[in-house]
């Protein structure tokens, strides 16, 4: 275990601790050497050999033994046990915004909390506001993160959802029965949560196909079994159906099961005006049309999705454009954009590394761009208003921009390595950090970290100010939503879109699965008014520069060709998009 993840099992010890009510010096004894260990200059490895740790400041000889333990074994019986001895509904408080391990033990002192549920009645009742430490605003706070808790307990990230799922796909393919098997519902439209999943497949015979669907490890309940559905209750809260389908029906199936209803409703309109009842099972006559017939395709026509559009007069519609936006009209007028494809991407520029808040030194996530074929890895940490994530102040910064410009010296890795920062956008509009600094870099991204309450017309100010500084290149998540977590700040998105245009300045599109942001819907809007986006995986770890292909998806669900991507673009293009604005202003 490396010294980042040690650090967290202390916090959670440390929280642990908090909730039994133990002794603060012992809480703080954890939080410090949590702390400590997240800032060691020196390899944790070597301390241990070398029987130093205990000399550390800030780890006492009781966290020596611990802390090795971890780093030995990558587990920790007293943190298990310590686990074990708390109410699972404790636990599950501190996913309530708001509240720590010392608010939990409060509740559960005075109030007899020990579950959401419990904690909701108690809100409800109004003696939370009651408690000391809390009140009217603290209750209502904690009301609403519950309700919201509610709201998007149903939902999954499409990330998680296709990790679930991939496996169970190349499972059902792999059955001898199985002709064909697909993805349908929101996760093959690529939707950024997903309800449920869908799977089709083509077979014969179904029995042997839904037996072994409902018999799978991992299943916490059949909820429904059927000769054509059948529907699971998966560990991690994820519901599946399954429907069997003779293979001429598959087609029909698929494009049924994918969606979205929307799409659907005015694909069935379409079939409906040229005499054709479109179903699930298939094309047949439309109710009347018994008088007037019309020429029903023999079922052996259609065998895929692309000949079902075809023969309704459409040019094939990719499943992420299945919205009821406006796709059925663009096929049929042949104007449907050729969409962005993962192997355009030539690299990505917002990523951390151990410098602020990334698992990863430079030079790991230097190696993992190497190994995904990456020609340009942007390195862009926090800037340092973000102290929580152990934002570089000027001085770090122009160090690691030496140190990057070094390694590329040094010719190590294949890929380019481009120093950029992460640099906040404080609440008064102005920049984190000075002009001078940041015209050390190869660009910068602007986000915002703090000050999200402000009202739309403040929070548009804000961000219009920050774009007016040439050397802005690209604004990060540009709404801030963090996906079934928290909503957006309150922005005006059309007048940045606007400004964007006018100054130069790209959009993100943060490919991190709980972002996703800006998100798909402003995507079209966005490339009509000339804005270019910039697809990002905003990596805190090596394996994060994968999230690139989730931002892939996005950017096709917001219908973007690879000519309205800037790092689908060769370096030396890259690099100058980046730098235009710099350039072009008068300093
Ligand atoms: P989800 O699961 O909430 O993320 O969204 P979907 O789109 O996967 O919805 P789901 O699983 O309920 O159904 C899958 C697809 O099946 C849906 O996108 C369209 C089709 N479908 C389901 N029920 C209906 C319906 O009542 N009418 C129509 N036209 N289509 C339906
Ligand atoms: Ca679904
Ligand atoms: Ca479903
Ligand atoms: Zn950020």
């Amino acid at each position: 275990m490396d010294s980042k993840a040690i650090a967290e099992a202390l916090e959670e010890i440390a929280l642990l601790l908090e909730i039994k009510g133990e002794n603060p010096f012992k809480v703080r004894a954890y939080q410090t050497a949590a702390r400590t260990l997240e800032n060691l200059e020196e390899d944790l490895g070597v301390l241990i050999d070398e029987g130093r740790l205990s000399a550390v400041k800030g780890i006492g000889s009781a966290l020596t033994q611990k802390i090795e333990e971890l780093h030995r074994t990558g587990s920790l019986d007293y943190l298990d046990e310590l686990r074990a001895s708390m109410a699972p509904g404790l636990m599950q408080l501190l996913e309530i915004p708001g509240l720590g391990g010392k608010k939990v033990k409060v509740l559960h002192d005075k109030l007899g909390v020990d579950s959401i549920e419990s904690l909701r009645r108690a809100c409800e009742a109004g003696d939370v506001a009651k408690l000391a430490g809390f009140g009217e605003k603290t209750q209502a706070k904690l009301l609403q993160g519950i309700a919201n808790r509610e709201a998007y307990g149903k939902r999954h990230l499409w990330w998680d959802a296709f990790a679930v799922a991939e496996p169970i796909l190349e499972g059902l393919r792999g059955l001898p029965e199985v002709v064909r098997a697909e993805h349908a519902g929101s996760l093959r439209r690529r939707l950024e949560t997903v309800g449920d999943l869908d799977f089709i497949a083509a077979a014969e015979e179904a029995e042997p196909v839904m037996e072994w669907f409902t018999s799978r490890p991992g299943i916490l309940e059949v909820t429904a079994r059927g000769s054509t559905k059948s529907s699971i209750r998966l560990e991690g809260g994820l519901q599946a159906d399954l429907r069997v389908v003779p293979p001429a029906q598959f087609p029909f199936a698929l494009h049924h099961f994918t969606g979205s209803k929307d799409h659907n409703v005015a694909l069935r309109q379409r079939a409906l005006a040229r005499g054709l009842s479109l179903s699930e099972w298939g094309l047949s006559p439309a109710e009347g049309r018994e008088k007037r017939p019309v020429k029903v395709p023999p079922p052996g026509d259609v065998q895929t999705e692309e000949d079902l559009f075809r023969l309704l007069g459409l040019t094939h519609i990719p499943p992420e454009l299945r919205e009821g936006m406006g796709e059925i009209e663009a096929a049929e007028a042949n104007d449907l954009p050729e969409l962005l494809r993962a192997e355009d991407l030539r690299g990505a520029i917002h990523n951390h590394t151990t410098a602020s808040d990334g698992r990863n030194t430079l030079e790991e996530m230097a190696a993992a761009a190497d190994e995904l074929g990456w020609d340009y890895l942007g390195i862009a940490d926090h800037s340092k208003a973000s102290f929580q994530a152990n934002g570089l102040d000027e001085k770090r910064l122009l160090r690691q921009v030496a140190a990057i410009r070094e390694l590329n010296e040094a010719g190590t890795h294949r890929v380019r390595i481009l120093a950029g920062v992460e640099c906040d956008l404080l609440s008064d509009g102005s920049l984190d950090l000075s002009d001078e600094v940041l015209g050390e870099l190869d660009y910068v991204v602007l986000s915002i970290h703090s000050g999200f309450s402000m009202d739309e017309a403040a929070m548009t100010r804000r961000v219009l100010q920050g774009l007016e500084n040439p050397h802005v290149s690209l604004l990060g998540h540009p709404t801030g939503r963090l996906l079934l977590q928290r909503e957006s700040y309150r922005l005006d998105v059309p007048a940045v879109i606007e400004a964007a245009a006018e100054r130069g300045v790209a959009l993100e599109l943060n490919a991190n699965p709980r972002r996703l942001d800006l998100d798909w819907r402003w995507w079209r809007t966005a490339a009509s008014k000339g804005v270019k986006c910039c697809i990002c995986p905003d990596a805190h770890h090596a394996a994060g520069l994968a999230y690139l292909e989730a931002g892939v998806g996005m950017a096709r669900k917001g219908w973007l060709r690879a000519a309205d991507v800037l790092n689908t673009r060769p370096l030396p293009e890259f690099l100058e998009h980046l730098q235009a604005r710099r350039k072009r202003a008068r300093w």
